[in-house]
């Protein structure tokens, strides 16, 4: 039996650059394999690796996983969630029946009540307040086929822009930063650009923590004969951070600064691809005025990193032969984070390093089927990547829609989540339906958001399989079925699109939310301007053959990809067409980017402002299949830390742990190894407090306070690091709110990607209790892992120290 809850990535199969990643398949059974009665093909759903795996079924019922050692993303390989995640569908709390609250408190109905309601209010408020009043906030954890009706039921049939997913808080930068450099979402590369790089720049990804599977790839590569060369931009020793050539243990929310340094370096060590930047972008001229104003000392001072090390870096990324860049959280959840992730983008066009093998940026996924929520259009655009500002494109939707263009809302951006909820506070929106997320743990500043969701005048719809902290807010739930209970595709960060077969069915009532949506339609009575349904699907498929239709011509074009195509597969990346029917390895390969007026999925924004350019201005400056570099200039925070509140507070992910823990807190392996919060400080901060390992401590900002036991691994003085995992469901009394990191958290997001800065809280400590008094034990910590971590390969230096904190002319 596999162990990846203590051996995380497994044993190393180290291989050299251009050599097939070997495989190795994981599996884990409760059953002798004898006993398997059927394997049913599928991906892993926790996270936007996307896995291949196999669900082992007997009797009805989930016996185990086996990693698919034909698939192109993880050769057999599996992590701890993949693992042991699938048995939290067989927990005995699933939601079974429909909810609906009676005299303040929810109870057990049939379907038939439920919809009824459901439908009632929607009617009534469409019918007082108009469509504008209509909101719905969904995942990215469902599957494009569900979105995809969520899009036609929202734009379509009601009319509204309020559709939007919880990848606003998840890669709405990725989508920005793409679109804005490249002119449409969608990551060039592909897996296998890590089995052919020779330097990997890793900037606030915290890969090994959070895509076990990609780091395996890595590490293997980073243990074979050829070891590619490793920067890692991080504020946190992370693991992959202890394997690095050079460690940028960057001041958390300085990220442009850093990235315009090492641009800066990389120009003054000569080291532009000269040509390839005339022929194939615009906007050097500009870019390199900015970075010219970044030297490494000024950066230091700024970023609290040697100038020595940015030196170094700039020099491995200014040696690089083939570079893949990733990019995650730690730029997405910042300030200034479509800037910064754009500066990653700079690096490999500078470089030329686009479009070839072993050359890409990966502006990464998290949730796995966040790519789908972007490209069906139920997050800020239109399906099929279009400009909702291009009226062809939304002539073609209409079309395919058979609905009038006024129809489909075009007249602004649709709404960003974050708009969504102070709709809601404002009571403009009076029905807001919440599928797969929960945001009463999520979203930032939980009070605000319990205040605003349990608004009276607000109508709360959620669909989700657990009780979630956010179901309790709400006046109907709905019961749904999880992964392995449903059929539909999804796609992960490469582009590479799995078909998840239904294996066993959902427990008691419960409904996919493909075919409670379809029941939505129809009870509404939703219609094209013939008068025939909006939504004529039987089941996912016809679903699926529609909205792949639709991307016909568009750059995520899956035309071809059937779910015959995807049955049996190791998966099929995207473009997928009648002329490349095995689907595309990388995009760009001709150097020519989706950037021109006619094509681009937007017309960009500045990059401070967030102002939206119009076509007009877009025309005047067409990009005509160049890619762009944008320049920006670094801002500090505007929310800085002072005496009141010294310390900057970042919030981020456990190994052990999905989100706020509805699956992997109801599987026992997984739940023990990380059972409940800890507050992670560097030693020189606690200190002044008495604060020892263990001891209870509160962390309060201006928002709000939470209290755990301290760890005292922190790598960074003045960087205090709290997973977002644990909220109050399975807690003892759920109305002690001091858990959940998102109580210290504020409302504010990057102007052009809307994206909620979750990373950058100014806090302050107190010691609450002695570890033997009232401190909790802290199991499994992510250090205690790292030591199975393979071994550093020779010629690896050690990680820089950082500069004093104190030290630096610049505001803060
Ligand atoms: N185990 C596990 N895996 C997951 C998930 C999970 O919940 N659990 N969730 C999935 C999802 S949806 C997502 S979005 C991804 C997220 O995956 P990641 O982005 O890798 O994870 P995070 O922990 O959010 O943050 C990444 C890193 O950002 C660093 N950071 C903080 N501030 C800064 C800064 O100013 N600059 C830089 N450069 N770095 C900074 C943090 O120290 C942290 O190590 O993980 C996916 N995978
Ligand atoms: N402080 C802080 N906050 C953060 C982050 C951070 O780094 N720091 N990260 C942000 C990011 S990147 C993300 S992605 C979000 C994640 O935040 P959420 O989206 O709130 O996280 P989950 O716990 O995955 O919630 C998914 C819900 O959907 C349910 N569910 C699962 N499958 C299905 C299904 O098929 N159908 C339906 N209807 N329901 C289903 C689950 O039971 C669960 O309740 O959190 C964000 N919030
Ligand atoms: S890396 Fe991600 S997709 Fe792969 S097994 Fe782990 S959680 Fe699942
Ligand atoms: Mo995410």
């Amino acid at each position: 039996m596999s162990d990846r809850i203590v051996d995380v990535w497994g044993p190393r199969t180290p291989y050299s650059s251009g050599a097939p990643w070997p495989i190795r398949v994981d599996q884990r059974l409760t059953v002798p394999e004898a006993e398997v009665e059927r394997w049913v093909p599928t991906a892993c759903v926790l996270c936007s690796n996307g896995c291949g795996l196999d669900i082992a079924v007997r009797q009805g019922r989930m016996v185990g996983v086996r990693g698919r050692a034909g698939d192109r993303v993880n050769h057999g390989r599996l992590g701890p969630k993949g693992l042991h995640g699938w048995q939290a569908n067989a927990s005995a709390d699933r939601l079974t029946q429909p909810l609906v609250r009676t005299d303040g408190r929810l109870r057990p109905t049939d379907w038939d009540t439920a919809m009824d309601l459901v439908v009632d209010r929607s009617r009534q408020v469409l019918h007082d307040r108009g469509p504008l009043a209509l909101g719905f906030y969904t995942s990215g954890q469902l599957f494009a086929e569900e979105y995809y009706a969520q899009a036609l039921i929202a734009r379509g049939g009601i009319g509204t822009p309020h559709l939007d997913g919880n990848t606003r808080l998840c890669t709405a930068t990725a989508a920005s930063a793409l679109i804005e450099t490249f002119g449409s979402d969608g990551n060039p590369g592909s897996y296998t650009d890590i089995d052919q790089c020779d330097t990997l720049l890793l900037v606030g990804h915290n890969v090994a923590t959070t895509q076990t599977v990609l780091w395996a790839r890595m590490l293997d590569r980073l243990t074979g004969p050829d070891r590619p060369r490793l920067v890692v931009v991080d504020p946190r020793a992370t693991p992959a951070a202890r394997e690095a050539d050079v460690h940028l243990a960057l001041r958390p929310g300085t990220n442009v600064a850093l990235l315009n340094g090492l641009l800066h370096e990389i120009i003054a060590q000569g080291r532009v691809a000269e040509e390839w930047v005339r022929a194939h972008t615009t906007g050097y001229r500009e870019l390199a005025r900015v970075v010219g104003e970044y030297p490494p000392e000024r950066v230091s001072r700024i970023c609290g990193v040697p100038p020595d090390a940015i030196r170094d870096a700039a020099h491995l990324l200014g040696t690089a032969r083939r570079l893949v860049s990733t990019v995650l959280q730690g730029v997405y959840q910042s300030h200034q984070a479509t800037a910064a992730a754009i500066q990653v983008n700079n690096i490999n066009l500078l470089r030329g390093m686009i479009g070839r093998p072993g050359c890409t940026v990966f502006q990464m996924n998290g949730q796995p089927t966040a790519q789908n929520t972007r490209e069906t259009g139920a997050d800020g655009n239109l399906p099929g990547f279009r400009n909702w500002q291009n009226p062809h494109h939304v002539r073609e939707i209409a079309e395919a829609w058979n609905v009038e263009p006024s129809r489909i809302p075009h007249w602004g951006p649709p709404t960003p989540a974050m708009e969504i909820l102070r709709y809601c506070a404002e009571g403009s929106i009076g029905f807001l339906w919440v599928t797969g997320t929960n945001p009463a743990v999520s979203l930032p500043d939980l009070h605000r958001v319990r205040s605003v969701l349990g608004r009276g005048g607000l109508f709360l719809v959620v669909s989700d399989a657990f009780r979630s902290e956010t179901a309790e807010l709400a006046d109907v739930v709905l019961p749904t079925a999880l992964w392995g209970e449903k059929t539909g595709c999804f796609t992960n960060t490469d582009r590479t699109v799995h078909l998840s077969e239904r294996a066993i069915d959902p427990p008691g009532e419960a409904r996919a939310d493909f075919d409670i949506l379809l029941d939505y339609a129809r009870r509404m009575d939703l219609r094209d301007k013939d008068g025939r349904p909006l939504l004529r699907w039987q089941g996912p498929e016809e679903a699926w053959q529609d909205f792949t239709a639709l991307t016909r011509g568009r750059p995520c074009d899956q035309s071809a990809l059937s779910y015959e195509r995807l049955r049996g597969g190791g998966g099929i990346q995207w473009p997928c067409t009648h002329r490349a029917p095995e689907g595309t390895e990388r995009l760009y390969t001709d150097h020519v980017f989706p950037t021109g007026t006619d094509r681009c999925e937007d017309f960009g924004h500045d990059l401070d402002t967030g102002a939206q350019y119009s076509a007009d201005e877009h025309r005047a400056h067409d990009p005509a299949g160049r890619a762009l570099l944008r320049a920006a200039h670094y801002r500090p925070s505007p929310d800085p830390v002072d005496e009141e509140y010294p310390l900057l507070l970042t919030t981020g992910r456990l190994v052990h742990h999905w989100h706020t823990r509805t699956k992997t807190g109801r599987v026992p392996e997984l739940d023990q190894a990380a059972p409940d919060l800890r507050i992670e400080l560097h030693p020189d901060d606690a200190r002044p407090f008495g604060i020892t390992d263990g001891d209870l401590v509160r962390v309060r900002s201006r928002h709000g306070d939470i209290v755990g036991p301290a760890t005292l691994s922190g790598h960074r003085p003045g960087t205090v690091f709290v997973p977002f995992h644990y909220g109050y469901w399975d807690q003892a009394d759920p109305g002690r709110h001091t858990r959940a990191a998102n109580e210290v958290t504020h409302t504010a997001w990057d102007p052009v990607s809307k994206q909620p800065v979750f990373k950058l809280t100014p806090v302050r400590l107190r010691k609450v209790a002695d570890a033997a008094v009232g401190g909790r034990p802290v199991v499994i910590s992510e250090d205690a892992l790292s030591a199975t971590g393979g071994s550093t390969a020779a010629g690896a230096a050690p990680a820089p120290e950082a500069a004093p904190e104190s030290a630096g002319d610049e505001p803060r």
